[in-house]
């Protein structure tokens, strides 16, 4: 196997195929930076991926203090040393000139540089100003799913136990926070209960508004290796377009968006109606059957067609396939979270494991994705607004017990109603009532919907904006402070992917100039504040990565994420290491819920639950009458339509979303050379009937509307559904060469332009997956191609020669089979120490 591929052209490289019940065969890939040889790397700092929810192990090449490339590793349970092409080539982005080097201040209404204790101070002022004024309420965090735990743990003790707001939240409220209501709303608690490694074992692969080929592509080349071996798995695949997975499945239902519940209920319908259920199972280990069964009763495929638009023996093929698996692995991610009945939707999926049985057995399993690489780690150190280790806001006891880790008084942590979701967050900003927001590692200027809103709160004179990131973002342009962050590679810290993974990532080189780990920012900070606990002794009690993660163990003991076994020098050399892990599992946990439902008990669960449809909290008394003896909760729902429908003038609808090679908002990836040139500019995809409908052809240049804003980029003729459009969401406007956002009359080109502020009601993730828009020619293409790539979902459909996506030789990556090539040895353990 031993070769060089151009893993722009081929993003999943070379086969290793494998049987299912056998391990995953290694595959080392390797990409070092041109005229590097592997014997000149004296260095391998040991890392993983930040850019998707895999966490793709693998070590930094150091050279002369600088980084040279990445290589996976072979002996980690994620990816046994594969990477995906935006592990390979996004960290040449950290070295980029336009790194942020010096703090910025706006003085006169611009922004200019200043010393680390000017911009931190005038941060301090306008805290304690507005805490003596308005109170704790009038200052809000916004961060993300891209920082470390230990960094997520500090802001949560300071914003929480420090400044005492219940304004905290991450960008995860766009990714997971439907995976993390889904799985409280089902087992109690949030908790992935898969494992990647149920890859290897399930016989039928479910995938559910989840492209993991351009993803997660590191878990979908384990999928195409099982593809190619023994006893291959079938994969049903739930998406409106034809990405690498609908074209490798089994049963490809493509439904009109919005649609997911009618589509579960049918099929739930089609499983308990061919008695497919696993009756002892649903008697042991859960709450909640009848009530589902008299739900679907009606919900016959038929039903589901007219909602969907699939055809109904198709829905039966699937239903077939999932109630005969006897491994059935199910994944879902955005195609239901940014959806209208997000929650509603994904636990129907967790009700068709509960009902088939098929949980906490290889090869059985879901899982409810994450997208960021981190977002894990926000929601279990609070940092989402919950509480920390998946605590239970209306619990008191467990409260008071967070309380005692922080030796603070309950009193002092918010915990009077729900945490402020970002979406209200933003909201009280416009309305006046927070007066502060700090914006750690997330752009929102183009991740959030409704762009011309966000910009008009984000510019207000009344409001002050702390923006802390590596560039000067579109975000970070609107800021009253600009702090500048080392990433990935500067700095130290530990990160858990979406199985549960917990990875060590090691400092490789220094950050630039004088860029501060998000640590050591928010360190300073609590220090400056003051923040003291009840005795009078300091709050923050730790100074370093390490004395962090001592002190998040303490708050995780007893908890779902229990760290306590866990320490930098166990994760160091080896593998990953999955939560839970601890005494009674020091080597981790595979899968969770083997025996029982063990965190749904009254007393220990995270969540008593909400109201699917309006999202109202149950209380304790509702939740014990439901459920007391702590077991799974099916919980039915019933389609509702999507909140925006096409109508006359805005005939389409649209949907937004990935491509493999770009990352969100594009700081990273269009700064790593092989990934801008395969993607460099937006497009929008359209069907062949439709553009055929409009006379549009490939390359045209269109312009989207919907009732809160257009964009223009060029067609893309594909075999998405008819009726639906796609504009990928990574293009904001800060390398355009205007350099700043759309102007007058001319629209920009950021998806979110276009997008509603909306959300689903228990999770609160706003909706990017449904809106209505108008399609329309501005400009002929005159035998131009759109830039959208050839590799995977955006592949021409046409009769148009579109030129194939290629790298060449700047993308060429090496793939072994041999785990102990290029000098692999030299790099177990990779140590810290050996900075320098
Ligand atoms: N290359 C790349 N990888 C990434 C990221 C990235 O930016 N780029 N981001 C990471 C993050 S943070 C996340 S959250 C994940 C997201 O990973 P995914 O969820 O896989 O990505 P998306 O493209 O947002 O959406 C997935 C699919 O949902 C489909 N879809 C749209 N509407 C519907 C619908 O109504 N029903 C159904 N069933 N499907 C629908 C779309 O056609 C699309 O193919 O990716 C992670 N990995
Ligand atoms: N239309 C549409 N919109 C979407 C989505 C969609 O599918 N469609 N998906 C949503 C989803 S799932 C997500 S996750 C969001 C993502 O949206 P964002 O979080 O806004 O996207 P990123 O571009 O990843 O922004 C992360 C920022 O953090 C900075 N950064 C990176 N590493 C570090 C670090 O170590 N420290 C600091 N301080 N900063 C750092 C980067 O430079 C970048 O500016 O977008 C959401 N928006
Ligand atoms: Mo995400």
């Amino acid at each position: 196997m031993d070769a060089s591929v151009d893993r722009i052209a081929r993003p999943w490289g070379s086969r290793t195929p494998y049987g299912r019940h056998e391990p995953w065969p290694v595959r080392v890939d390797t990409y070092l930076d041109a005229g590097v040889e592997p014997e000149q790397v004296r260095r391998w700092v040991q890392t993983a991926s930040v850019l998707h929810s895999d966490g793709d192990a693998m070590d930094i090449a150091v050279v002369d203090g600088r980084m040279a490339g990445v290589r996976g590793r072979a002996d980690d349970r994620v990816n046994r040393g594969r990477l995906g092409p935006k592990d390979l080539f996004g960290w040449q982005a950290n070295a980029s000139p336009d790194r942020l080097t010096r703090p910025l201040v706006r003085r006169d209404g611009r922004l200019v540089e200043c010393d680390w204790g000017t911009a931190m101070e005038r941060i301090v002022a306008r805290s304690r100003e507005l805490l003596d004024e308005r109170g704790p309420g009038s200052i809000g965090f916004y961060t993300t799913g891209q920082l470390f735990l230990e960094e997520y743990y500090t802001l949560t003790v300071l914003a929480r136990a420090g400044i005492g707001t219940n304004h905290l939240d991450g960008n995860t409220r766009l990714c997971t926070s439907t995976a993390a209501e889904a799985l409280k709303e089902s087992f109690g608690c949030d908790g992935q209960p898969g494992s990647y490694d149920d890859i290897d074992h399930a016989d039928v692969i479910a995938l559910f508004g989840h492209n993991i080929a351009e993803t997660q592509p590191v878990q979908w080349m384990r999928i195409l290796d099982r593809l190619e071996g023994g006893d291959p798995p079938r994969l049903v695949c739930v998406d409106p377009r034809p990405t690498p997975v609908a074209r490798e499945a089994t049963v490809h239902l493509a439904p009109r968006g919005g649609t997911n519940v009618a589509l579960l209920n049918a099929l739930l319908h089609e499983i308990i109606r061919t008695d497919r259920v696993d009756h002892d199972y649903v008697a042991t280990h859960t709450v909640g059957f009848e009530e589902l069964a008299s739900r679907v009763k009606e919900c016959t495929p038929e039903w589901a067609a007219g909602i969907c638009d699939v055809p109904a023996a198709r829905i039966g093929e699937a239903a077939e396939l999932l109630g005969t698996a006897d491994g059935l692995l199910s994944t879902v991610l955005q195609g239901v979270y940014q959806s209208h009945q997000a929650t509603a939707a994904a636990v129907q999926i967790n009700n068709l494991h509960l009902i088939r049985g098929m949980l906490g057995r290889p090869g059985a399993g879901v899982l409810q994705m994450n997208g960021q690489p981190t977002a894990q780690n926000t929601r279990e150190c609070g940092a989402d607004g919950d509480l920390p280790g998946f605590r239970n806001w209306q619990n008191d006891s467990h409260v008071a017990d967070l309380a005692r880790v922080w030796n603070v008084d309950p009193k002092t942590i918010p915990h009077y109603a729900p945490p402020t979701h970002a979406m209200q967050m933003f909201r009280y900003a416009e309305q006046g009532s927070v007066r502060m927001l700090w914006i750690s590692g997330t752009n929102p200027a183009v991740s959030l919907p409704e762009l011309s809103r966000i910009r008009s709160i984000l510019a207000q004179d009344r409001l002050f904006v702390v923006v802390q990131d590596l560039f000067l973002t579109e975000t970070a342009q609107l800021a009253d402070v600009v702090l500048p962050a080392a990433t990935w590679g500067e700095k130290t810290g530990t990160f858990t992917n979406a199985d549960r993974t917990v990875h060590l990532s090691d400092k490789a080189v220094e950050p630039p100039g004088e860029a501060r780990p998000d640590l050591d920012i928010f360190l300073d900070y609590a220090a400056r504040m003051g923040f003291r606990d009840k005795d009078g002794g300091p709050l923050v009690t730790w100074h370093d990565p390490e004395s962090a993660f001592e002190a998040w163990k303490r708050c995780s003991a007893g908890r779902p994420c229990d760290y306590t076994g866990l320490t930098y020098d166990r994760l160091r050399g080896g593998s990953g290491i999955q939560w839970p892990c601890n005494e009674q599992a020091p080597d981790g946990t595979e899968r969770l819920y083997t025996d029982t439902i063990s965190w749904a008990h009254p007393d220990v669960c995270e969540s008593y639950g909400k109201d699917l449809v309006t999202g109202a909290s149950d209380d304790a008394v509702e939740y014990r009458s439901l459920n007391p003896d702590g077991k799974a909760m099916i919980k039915a729902a019933a389609y509702l339509p999507p909140h925006e429908a096409p109508d006359h003038d805005h005939p389409f609808q649209l949907t937004t979303g990935r491509t493999i090679y770009h990352f969100h908002t594009r700081t990273k990836t269009a700064r790593a050379p092989q990934l801008n040139e395969a993607a460099p500019d937006v497009w929008v995809e359209a069907s062949a009937t439709d553009a055929a409908g409009l006379g549009l052809d490939e390359g045209d240049l269109v312009e989207v509307t919907t009732p809160r804003g257009a964009l223009r980029g060029r067609l893309r003729v594909t075999g998405i559904r008819p009726g639906l459009l796609f504009v990928p969401f990574h293009y904001g406007y800060w390398d355009t060469e205007a350099g700043h956002g759309p102007d007058g009359d001319t629209p920009g080109r950021a998806a979110n332009e276009t997008t509603v502020t909306d959300w689903d009601p228990a999770s609160k993730q706003p909706l990017f997956k449904t809106a209505a828009a108008a399609l329309r020619l501005v400009e002929r293409g005159g035998g131009r191609s759109a830039p959208a790539p050839t590799t995977a979902a955006s592949a021409p459909s046409g009769a148009h020669a579109v030129p194939a996506t290629t790298g060449g030789p700047s993308a060429l990556v090496r793939q072994s089979a041999d785990a102990h090539r290029d000098g692999r040895e030299d790099a177990r353990p990779s140590r810290q120490e050996d900075a320098g």
